[in-house]
């Protein structure tokens, strides 16, 4: 399998560090998506990261859809989500309001860097829901006592958020203050100190991620 795209996006990492979990190989082509655009382009039109491309050159893009196909490959046992039911949504849940609030940050960081002029009222509404979906991540995570946010495993929501929290820390770390969110910074402290998460990471490098 080949992962394509830089670590300094979090839905890239979070794929490559659920691959270092389940103990999957890959090689990773650590391309830009705006300098490598056109190398990208063949395996997804989009032109977009994470691509995952599997050994018989079928492409997967899409985090939530390439972690779905990791999941199936290692089968119900060891993968990191329920199979079914409630418990399985609730993960989901977690997991979508993360990409989410990583899909913002995002925005807001291509808005800033990609525009001459800010559009006010873009950036309003991106900050708006960035510290709306923070203050409902850390109501959940300060009600969980657990160490991880579904026991004592680690499962895709702690990767996801994580992931976003490293993210939208560097992109707008007026955003992300440890003091309003302190369930989410101790969070995202024990997962960062984990041996997948220090070997995969990458400082944040706009428009060259
Ligand atoms: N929903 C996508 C989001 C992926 C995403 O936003 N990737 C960014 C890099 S962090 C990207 O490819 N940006 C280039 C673009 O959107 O044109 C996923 O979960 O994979």
């Amino acid at each position: 399998m080949i992962l394509i795209g830089q670590y300094d996006s979090p839905f890239v990492r979070r794929v490559a560090i659920a691959l270092r979990l389940y103990e999957l190989p890959f090689e990773h082509r650590p391309w830009s998506t705006f300098g490598d655009a056109e190398k990208i382009a063949p395996f997804n039109p989009l032109r977009r990261v994470p691509t995952l491309v599997l050994d018989g050159g079928e492409a997967l893009i899409e985090s939530t859809a390439i972690l779905d196909y990791l999941d199936e490959v290692i089968g119900p046992d060891k993968a990191m989500i329920a199979d079914s039911g409630p418990e399985r949504r609730q993960v989901l849940k977690i997991c979508a309001l993360a990409t989410g609030l990583g899909d913002k940050a995002v925005s807001l960081l291509y808005e800033r860097v990609l525009r001459k002029d800010e559009l006010k009222l873009w950036v309003e509404r991106c900050q708006a829901q960035i510290g709306g979906v923070l203050d409902a991540l850390e109501k959940e995570r300060a009600a969980v006592a657990s160490p991880y946010w579904f026991g004592t495993s680690i499962g895709h929501a702690d990767i996801a958020v994580a992931c976003v929290l490293r993210f939208t820390g560097e992109a707008h770390p007026g955003l992300l203050g440890a003091a309003r969110y302190p369930a989410l910074s101790a969070h995202a402290a024990a997962c960062e100190a984990l041996p997948p998460f220090r070997e995969i990471v990458q400082p944040l490098s706009p428009l060259s991620g």
